[in-house]
């Protein structure tokens, strides 16, 4: 099996300092969580921008600041959302990208967003695939919902998407599909041959999720965005401490972390 890359969503853009007074929110403290967690494990930091009040952004400028933030501290892949918040144009959710980060999330479709709707018309998307691709920068397929992924399969046989694709699955998203292993196992079924993917599970289903796609073969997404908590009714003290827990258990399986160049190889990129 090859080796486990661990994803470190660090802020999100909607968890708040009420929630988890550890969330990572200016670039300097976006930078130091990354450190952080590329020591503890991590090779790919998933990261949101947001302003200095907390609300997110996806202002270039702020995305370049991180990017400089995490760059002067470690060799991790950053991996910018264009998914941003719910309620953002598409051209304001593409922005980091015109910035060459290493990855860029795509979500793949339309899902209900708990009490909102997180709206990604394929119109929409189709610019987004061929921006990244024009760019040379690597996506990872964000799927809510089984359909993204028949829609994936769709794009890959019509060219709009080049593989080997990496996919991410979120899952526990109220509205979208559950953090159950049977969702997982179907989803893994599905994938076109010679994927990769990660496992981002919501809340509680984060820690069952990801132990289940450790022995499967996947890879793992964890952090604040996803989890604010280590345990039932015990916040997390950092996003690192999160990261650490997966690669203690991945050692335990005899499944090694990645460093951030094995990790390229696997995803390849260049
Ligand atoms: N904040 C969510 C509405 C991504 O980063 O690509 C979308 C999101 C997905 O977080
Ligand atoms: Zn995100």
């Amino acid at each position: 099996m090859e080796k486990l890359i661990i994803t470190a969503a660090l802020t999100g853009a909607e968890v708040t300092r009420e929630q988890q007074p550890a969330l990572p929110i200016t670039p300097e403290e976006i930078g130091a969580a990354a450190q952080a967690c590329a020591a503890a494990g991590a090779s790919i930091v998933h990261v949101h921008a947001r302003n200095p009040d907390g609300s997110p952004t996806q202002d270039k400028s702020v995305y370049a600041q991180i990017i400089a933030a995490v760059r002067t501290r470690c060799d991790v892949i950053v991996q910018v959302s264009t998914g941003g918040a719910v309620g953002m144009t598409p051209q304001e959710r593409l922005a980091p990208v015109t910035l060459l980060p290493e990855m860029a999330t795509l979500s793949m479709g339309s899902v209900n967003f708990g009490g909102d709707v997180f709206l990604n018309h394929p119109a929409d998307m189709e610019v987004f695939a061929r921006t990244m691709r024009e760019h040379g920068v690597k996506p990872e397929i964000e799927v809510f919902d089984s359909g993204m992924l028949t829609t994936a399969n769709r794009w890959l046989k019509s060219g709009l998407l080049t593989g080997p694709l990496h996919f991410d699955f979120v899952l526990g998203i109220p509205g979208g599909m559950a953090g159950t292993p049977e969702a997982l196992m179907y989803l893994r079924s599905q994938l076109p041959v010679g994927s990769t993917w990660t496992v981002a599970g919501m809340g509680a289903a984060q820690l069952p999720l990801a132990t289940l796609a450790i022995v499967l073969g996947g890879h793992v997404r964890v952090g604040f965005e996803d989890n604010v908590y280590y345990r039932k009714g015990e916040l997390a003290s950092s996003n690192a401490q999160l990261v650490s827990r997966i690669a203690r258990i991945s050692a335990e399986l005899d499944r090694p972390v990645a460093s951030a160049a094995e990790a390229r190889k696997l995803l390849g990129i260049r």
